[in-house]
Order: structure tokens, then sequence, then C-alpha cells
């Protein structure tokens, strides 16, 4: 096992990694930027580096700097928590040419799953259910305009490094084809400085369901069960769900199936999620994420297993220590993300949190790097805290959720509590009827 991880993130994930090292026996050093000085998390490690100004690029994002923390510090391991560098194959590479190892899975498997085309059609190879689309990027007008025929409108514009919508467009008509087209590539171009787009199918109305997966380097491959994550906004994840309203036990099943033997094929060592559309009772992979989540304490109060001392040991060269017919799934988990912003218009908002009180009890976790006096800074993702509630049922985990956001205070900075309040009262959200739109079209009337 390691002796020492440098823990290359910082906020709520930073704690929850350090958490997982300090129940193992594992030491811990934070890396973080000069504003970050006093997270929580640097608090809690053995010991801490600063690794740059502020801003990511100079930080957090900092290859060279995180690779002199580690010689520095002598470490073995680094875990890259979920953003930042978390998905970057040269990163990987540059860790392990270190002598140092990467918790995550092997480069080759970054570099597939990051192109958005090459990873479609390798899971479609293994049997995975694709959207119809061009099979791969599309070159002309005129090219768009056939392909588009063939698999009829509205079809959708799609960024091959993309991911989180960027370079996305839809197109309803022939009329619409050009400018679509154009624009996708103008937006990838800018965003990934890669013009390259292909062509789907667009799926209307379809919730987003995922599929969690640890394997080990012995090729045992097992899944956690599926989250539903369609209640988003601007492609951040607002409240993820398990299990989801929408499935039946055998499509449960049968997803599960699919996700194992995909990764199986692929020969994918560690853990990932494989992302799915799913509209009138058929799946379709989007994307397979290549990393831990955030939304993975869902999983984990669901199954009891804790994914990211699995994925240590995992990254070890141990085998899992348990398999699929070890993992039973108890009741009904939702996470309410609270973000340090506005609930009505989604503005950031930093600043001193002057009074803090955290919902406790029964089936209630909360992973959180905030405390009192603590200052959000406006440099990062806005995610402050993570209420994960548990229940036998949905009904009690919704009831119990009401009770534990009405206890939670964070004052001093605005914050999407209320926008919870509001949610778990709602009754498309009780009844299970949403989509990945419904957030959006519903905002102005809760
Ligand atoms: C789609 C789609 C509809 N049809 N593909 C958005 C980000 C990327 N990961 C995939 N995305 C979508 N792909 C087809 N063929 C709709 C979306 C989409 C979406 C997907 C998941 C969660 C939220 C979303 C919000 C808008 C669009």
């Amino acid at each position: 096992m390691f002796r020492k991880i440098l823990i290359a993130n910082r906020g709520e994930i930073a704690v929850r990694i350090l958490r997982a090292c300090k129940m193992m026996g594992i030491k811990t050093v934070a890396v973080h930027s000069v504003i970050d000085e006093a997270l929580m998390h640097v608090r809690l490690a053995d010991e801490s580096v600063c690794i740059g100004p502020d801003k990511a690029a100079d930080s957090y994002l900092n290859i060279a700097s995180i690779l002199s923390a580690a010689e520095l510090t002598g470490c073995d391991a680094i875990h890259p928590g979920v953003g930042f560098l978390s998905e970057n194959e040269k990163f990987a590479k540059m860790v392990a040419g270190h002598g140092i190892k990467f918790i995550g899975p092997d480069p080759r498997h970054l570099a597939e799953m990051g192109d958005k085309i090459l990873a479609k059609k390798t899971m479609a190879s293994y049997g995975v259910p694709v959207v119809k689309g061009s099979n791969g990027n599309v070159q002309s007008i005129d090219e768009a305009m056939d392909i588009a025929e063939e698999i009829g409108y509205p079809i959708l514009f799609k960024a091959a490094s993309g991911g989180g919508g960027k370079g996305m467009k839809v197109a309803n008509s022939t009329s619409e084809i050009e400018s679509a087209f154009k624009l996708a590539k103008a937006e990838s171009k800018s965003s990934f400085n890669d013009d390259t787009v292909y062509m789907e199918r667009y799926l209307q109305n379809p919730r987003h369901i995922e599929v969690q997966i640890i394997s080990d380097a012995f090729g045992n491959v097992i899944h956690l069960g599926e989250r539903d994550c369609s209640i988003q906004r601007n492609h951040q994840k607002i409240i993820e769900e398990a299990p989801s309203t929408a499935l039946s036990h055998d499509q449960r099943k049968v997803i599960g199936e699919i996700a194992i033997n995909a990764v199986k094929r692929l020969g994918y060592v560690g853990v990932g999620t494989l992302e799915f559309l799913y509209e009138n009772n058929e799946f379709f992979f989007m994307e397979m994420n290549t990393r831990l989540q955030v939304e993975h304490g869902v999983s984990e109060e669901l199954t009891g297993i804790d994914i990211v001392k699995e994925q240590i040991r995992i990254a070890s060269g141990e085998r899992l220590s348990f398999s699929q017919s070890d993992v039973q799934f108890s009741g009904h988990v939702i996470e309410f993300r609270i973000n340090a912003e506005s609930p009505d218009t989604f503005l950031p908002s930093p600043g001193k949190v002057d009074e803090l009180f955290f919902p406790g009890g029964n089936g209630i976790r909360i992973d959180s790097h905030l405390y009192r006096d603590y200052t959000v800074p406006p440099f990062y993702d806005s995610l402050i805290a993570k209420i994960i509630v548990h229940a036998d049922n949905r009904a009690d985990c919704l009831s119990k959720a009401m009770g534990a956001l009405d206890e939670l205070v964070i004052d001093g900075i605005l914050n999407t509590t209320d926008l919870h309040k509001k949610l778990v009262r709602n009754n498309d959200i009780i009844l299970g009827n949403f989509n990945i739109h419904w957030l959006e079209k519903n905002l102005g009337g809760l």
C-alpha cells in the first residue's frame, strides 16, 4: 500500500480523499494556491505545499509545480480528485514518469475515452447501445445534409473533444444545418482548440442515467448500480439519486451488465462511470468518465462500499475486496449539491461564512470543507457542500431531506439551499416526472 499520497485538488473532494487516506493509515500531502492556505483539508493534512497563485491554471493545473511538491515531500502516489488534472493524459504519463502512481486509469484509457468519437466507436464495437449518427467526423455541409437525411431530424452536432455541452448545436431541418454546423465548429475550436464535430439523432426528452463501475487489475469488474442525474442546469448537476425512478429491476440489470461487459472489453482498471441518455425505454451511451465523480457518495450510501478506498487499493495493485454478488442495494439515496450561488440567478456568491450549522442524524451524510468564518474564494467551482440523504424508500428520503434542508444554516453567502427546499416539495420531483430539461423549464415557476 502507498505510504504517502499527494491530493492534487481542493474543496470538499480533497477532504473526502483525505478521510479515506487517514482511515487507511496513509500519510497525506495537501497542495494549494495562495488564497487556499486555510482550506479545511490543508489544516487536516500531514503536510502542505503552496503550488502557486490563485488562478487554477497557475496552481491546481500547474503540472510542474505539483510534481515538484510530490518529489519534495516523498509521495508515492497522487490522487487527482475530480476536474482539474483528473482526466489529463499528459499529467498521468508525467506522474508515472517520475516513478509516482497516478490514482486513476491507464493514460491510454484517458485518451481513448477523452476522444468522444473514438469512445463511441469503441463502445459500439463492444455491443453498447449508441445513438444513430455520423460514425465519425463530419467534414462538410453537403456531408452533414446527407447524413441528416439518413438519420432523420432533429439532429445534433457535437464536438469530438467535447463534454459538458460545449460545441453542441441542434438542427431541426435542412435549413438549419449550415448555421448549426458552422456554430458547432467555431465553438469547438474556441473551447477545445479542435473543430472536429460529429452528428447524432437528437434525443429530445431523455434522462441522464449513469452507471458506477469499479475494476481491479485482475479482471474483476463490478457495478454499483445507476445514478439518475437528470436534475441539472447549464450542464451542472444539482440533484443526483439512486435508484432511478425511471428504471425497472430488469432494465437496471441490463444496463449494469452492459457496463460491466464494456469495461471488461476495454481492459479498464480503476473507478469510472458510463453515462447514458435514456428515452422510451432505451439506453444510449454518451461518454465514459475515467475518474472519481462528485456524486460517488450516492452509490456509496446505497451499497455501503467506500469507492475512494477501493480506488486507492486498486491503484496500489490490490484486488477488489468483494464480488458483484456481495453488492447489496439498500433503500434510496438523494444528493443535494449546495453551491455558493444565488438560488435564483445562479451567479457565484463568494465571501465569508458567518454562521454554519449542518444537519445530522441517521442517514444524513455531509461532505463539505466549510467551517464558520471560512471565506469562499471567487476563483474556483462553487460547490461548498453535498447533503446525501439515505432512507428505506424514496418517500422517506424526500421527507428526511426536507427536515435536513430546513436544519441547514449557511449565512453570509448566497447558496442553493432554498432551491432544494422548493424542489423536494415539488410534485414532479415527488412523482419522478422529469428529464434533463425539467429544471431549466420549471425554474421560473418554483
Ligand atoms: C445529447 C442530447 C440529446 N441527444 N445527445 C450534453 C453534454 C454531453 N455530455 C451530452 N449531452 C447531450 N447529448 C443526443 N444525441 C442531449 C444532451 C444534453 C444533456 C445530457 C445530459 C445531461 C444534461 C444535458 C443537457 C442538455 C443536453
